[in-house]
């Protein structure tokens, strides 16, 4: 009854941003991520006979009573399929730099759900840990395949039809992950993408640029048209981070360093080198060049001030249970 899995963490090019149903977490609308070979979360979860509670240690810390509480309510889950009621101590170290800031629920309940689903005796396809991981948290259910993958929305009320399926592609692109200083605390993506749809006038504008984005981002990926992915990717980002200006009350993610960054990017692009930018629900700008670049990219953004870190990513691999335990 015991499993340890490993998920990485990804970034969107196509956000979800906004929910249709909060208790299920189905999306508004369908995304498509590139998941990440660093940042990624190792969980072990075992159901033990003697827990009177469900116990969580977050990077060997007991971890708060809400946080406790959402594995709980998550692990309900686990057990009404599999048919236990046994509780689980679980483990959960992130591999995050911990300057990073870096969004971790998508590898942490992909990893989870991975986990959690061998220990109590399941044995679910990728589609079926997809839907699972996704009612921990929605970029989660895109961290249980490598690569490009894409989150199709569905349309069913169970949200049976609402999973991600990943997309055949061995184009090695870079992402450059720059991390700013933190300066105030943000609104969460959670409470940031709800308010958005229950307020926002330009919710509806976002929701109709979708499928166009996402038709021409999938055939860039097919002909490897860099170009057209990077306008793609970044114009996304815009107009997702646009809806939050109109909502009530405002909010906005950026700091004087992103927009630095966003220029920089800009500039690059100027003196002919390809690169583009993509934001979440932070500060912090992922850049997206092709590999030859990335020395040159890595050069220029290094020279901000703002600009702590940057950590040159690739595309990596989907969740994956190890062995041996
Ligand atoms: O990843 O409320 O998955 O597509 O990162 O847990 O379902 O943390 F930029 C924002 C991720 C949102 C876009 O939201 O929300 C993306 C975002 P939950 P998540």
């Amino acid at each position: 009854m015991k499993a340890t899995a490993r998920a990485n963490t990804n970034i969107a090019l196509i956000k979800y941003w906004g929910k249709r149903n909060e208790t299920l977490i189905l999306p508004m609308n369908n995304s498509l991520s590139i998941t990440l070979d660093k940042f990624y979360t190792e969980t072990t979860v075992s159901f033990e006979e003697n827990l009177q509670e469900d116990q969580f240690f977050l990077n060997g810390q007991l971890a708060s009573e809400m946080e406790i509480k959402k594995i709980t309510n998550f692990l309900n889950i686990v057990r009404n399929k599999a048919g236990i009621t046994l509780k689980a101590r679980i483990d959960s170290t992130n591999h995050v730099p911990t300057a990073a800031g870096f969004a971790s629920s998508a590898s942490g309940y992909a990893a989870l759900a991975t986990a959690a689903a061998k220990a109590s005796g399941l044995n679910l396809s990728k589609k079926e840990l997809s839907i699972l991981a996704r009612q921990g948290s929605g970029s989660a259910c895109r961290s249980i395949y490598g690569g490009f993958v894409e989150w199709q929305k569905g349309e069913m009320e169970d949200g049976s039809d609402s999973y991600a399926v990943p997309i055949a592609s061995d184009w090695k692109l870079s992402i450059m992950s720059v991390m700013l200083e933190q300066k105030q605390k943000e609104v969460l993506s959670r409470e940031g993408m709800k308010r958005t749809v229950e307020t926002s006038p330009f919710y509806a504008g976002w929701l109709a640029t979708i499928e166009d984005d996402l038709a021409n981002i999938k055939q860039a990926i097919t002909n490897r048209d860099f170009e057209l992915l990077g306008t793609i990717a970044e114009n996304n980002a815009l107009k997702m981070h646009a809806t939050t200006l109109g909502a009530n009350p405002p909010f906005l993610y950026w700091q004087s360093g992103t927009i630095e960054v966003m220029e920089k990017v800009k500039e690059l692009r100027i003196s002919g080198i390809p690169a583009f930018f993509t934001i979440d629900a932070g500060p912090n700008v992922k850049v997206l060049c092709e590999p030859q670049y990335e020395e040159q990219v890595y050069q220029t953004l290094s020279q901000l001030d703002a600009v702590q870190e940057i950590f040159t990513c690739h595309p990596g691999s989907g969740a994956i249970l190890k062995e041996g335990i």
